[in-house]
């Protein structure tokens, strides 16, 4: 295989793969192997499409920082929630998606047992303390048969794992840096949220939380 043992689990032969349910695969420590250009990728990024806080549908402005990187960015604003090959802040194409982002979403897609996964979108989500992600599900994308990689970086948060309604129970599932989460199958459409960050640290990001999430929107 072409990525060889890159991302895969050598580096921490002490974490096992948990799974939370069919198509929920949590790889714990996945990305850790290419921290260095994992984060020097995300500064670029950044630099070109600074996070700003989405103002949704409904008028409220999101706590969650976003920006995106790849072919689709995710955008929401009065007229609605929709991918969008264009920054309407910059008026330009979002950042290139880089190889060490292709790379690292395929090879846990495929660890997850969804080979072949080619995303066109990252999503880049910036969680101070306080920050926190309402229940929601991911529909803006065209085809669910595509599974969502997820990539936590800094300080840890407690995500929400729900039902196929907004009201079932909710699995609380501690993320920590370099965590990467495979959702597909059943488990696409689940509802899902992130609790209100606690106050912390962390070496390489300070006093922030930033998640990846790799999608086929298009
Ligand atoms: C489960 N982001 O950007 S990543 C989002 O930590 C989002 O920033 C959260 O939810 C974050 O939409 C959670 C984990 C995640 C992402 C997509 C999912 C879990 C999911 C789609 C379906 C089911
Ligand atoms: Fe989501």
């Amino acid at each position: 295989m072409i990525t060889s043992d890159l991302f895969g689990s050598a580096a921490h032969p002490e974490h096992r793969d948990e799974t939370l349910c069919e198509g929920a695969v949590v790889l714990r420590g996945f990305s850790l192997a290419h921290e260095p250009p994992l984060l020097q990728a995300i500064d670029t990024i950044v630099a070109q499409a600074p996070f700003r806080h989405l103002i949704t549908p409904g008028g409220f402005r999101m706590s969650v920082g976003m920006t995106n990187a790849g072919p689709l960015g995710w955008v929401s604003d009065r007229r609605g929630y929709r991918y969008d090959p264009i920054d309407p802040d910059s008026g330009k194409p979002w950042p290139a998606m880089p190889d060490v982002f292709l790379e690292l979403a395929g090879a846990a897609a495929t660890r997850a047992g969804f080979p072949g996964f080619v995303p066109d979108a990252c999503l880049i989500n910036r969680y101070e303390p306080g920050t926190r992600l309402t229940l929601h599900q991911d529909r803006n994308e065209r085809d669910f048969g595509q599974p969502i990689v997820s990539v936590s970086l800094g300080i840890p948060a407690v995500f929400l794992f729900g039902g196929m309604q907004r009201t079932d129970r909710a699995l609380r599932v501690p993320l920590a840096h370099g965590d990467v989460v495979v959702w597909g199958g059943p488990a696409r459409l689940r509802y899902h949220g992130v609790l209100p960050l606690k106050p912390n640290h962390h070496a390489a990001l300070g006093e922030c939380r930033i998640n990846l999430t790799f999608r086929r929107a298009g």
